[in-house]
């Protein structure tokens, strides 16, 4: 109950903020789009990390306005870089969802409104959802990423490979891209089980004509052996943490 009401003080006295993290063409190492990763600038603790208050709010609700708050903010961080700098032009933004958030039934005009008040179109946003909140209710989940999809938003899986959703469900959904999760990337130089794995992931990719993602990329060697295999993005802190909008403009203009 405390931090239930520590989360809507900070809500209220606009404490949350978000952090965003490159996502690069495999190739070229340009950055394609940036992630949204909401911090909490805790009066007295610091900068506090989702795992801090995530799972809290998510319990409690708090997740329907903090979330709607981060998307919100990062349509409109968008559409700052863009006024600020030619070279983001091309720049798109991912939001994750949690699954309360997911299965809220104003999400889609949410998202809509957000897009609208930003000012960008909607081909710029993705939306992450993971695995285990498309398999809860799969019937409306097909309906919600169907409407999202129809406002124009592009939708990813994100965590893939931790789940369980099976080939045929994941051919139905209109899911433009797969983010293969970080523990398949953390020994892909070394372990031929890894490679087989992302292999076949990307593999996937190419027959449902979806994008893949990388994540978790450190090194180097994670970098080149995920290229190899023809990842199209990767994300990781090779190519940059979590970091404030100033930052990321710095990023963009260097790229360019
Ligand atoms: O870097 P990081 O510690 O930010 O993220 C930890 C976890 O918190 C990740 O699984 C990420 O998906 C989740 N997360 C970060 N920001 C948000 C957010 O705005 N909404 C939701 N639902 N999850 C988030
Ligand atoms: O939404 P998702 O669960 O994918 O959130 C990504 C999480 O992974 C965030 O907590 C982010 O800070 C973290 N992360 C991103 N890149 C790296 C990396 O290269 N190494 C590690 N250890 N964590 C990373
Ligand atoms: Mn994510
Ligand atoms: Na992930």
């Amino acid at each position: 109950a405390q931090l239930r009401s520590d989360l809507e003080q900070a809500l209220e006295h606009d404490q949350f903020r978000v952090l965003y993290q490159p996502v690069v063409d495999m190739q070229t190492q340009c950055v394609t789009s940036v992630e949204a990763l909401v911090r909490w600038q805790h009066p007295k603790d610091g900068l506090l990390g989702p795992y801090h208050f995530i799972a809290a709010a998510e319990a409690n609700g708090l997740i329907v306005p903090l979330g709607r708050w981060v998307l919100r903010e990062a349509c409109a961080q968008l559409a700052r870089w863009r006024a600020e700098s030619p070279a983001a032009a091309g720049l798109k933004v991912n939001v994750n969802l949690s699954a309360r958030q997911f299965q809220y039934a104003g999400l889609v005009s949410d998202v809509a409104e957000a897009l609208a008040d930003a000012g960008i179109d909607a081909a710029s946003l993705t939306l992450e959802i993971t695995e285990s909140m498309l398999m809860e209710d799969i019937d409306t989940a097909k309906s919600t990423l169907h409407a999202l999809r129809a406002l124009g938003v592009r939708l990813a899986i994100d965590d893939f490979g931790t789940g369980y959703s099976s080939l045929s469900y994941l051919k139905q959904l209109p899911v433009d891209v797969i983010k293969i999760d970080k523990t398949f990337v953390d020994d892909v130089h070394i372990d031929a089980d890894d490679v087989a794995l992302v292999d076949a992931v990307a593999g996937l990719g190419q027959a449902l004509k979806m994008q893949t993602v990388a994540e978790g990329i450190e090194t180097d060697e994670q970098w080149t052996t995920l290229r190899t295999i023809g990842i199209d993005h990767g994300q990781g802190y090779l190519f940059g943490r979590p970091a404030a909008p100033d930052e990321i403009n710095e990023l963009l203009t260097r790229v360019s």
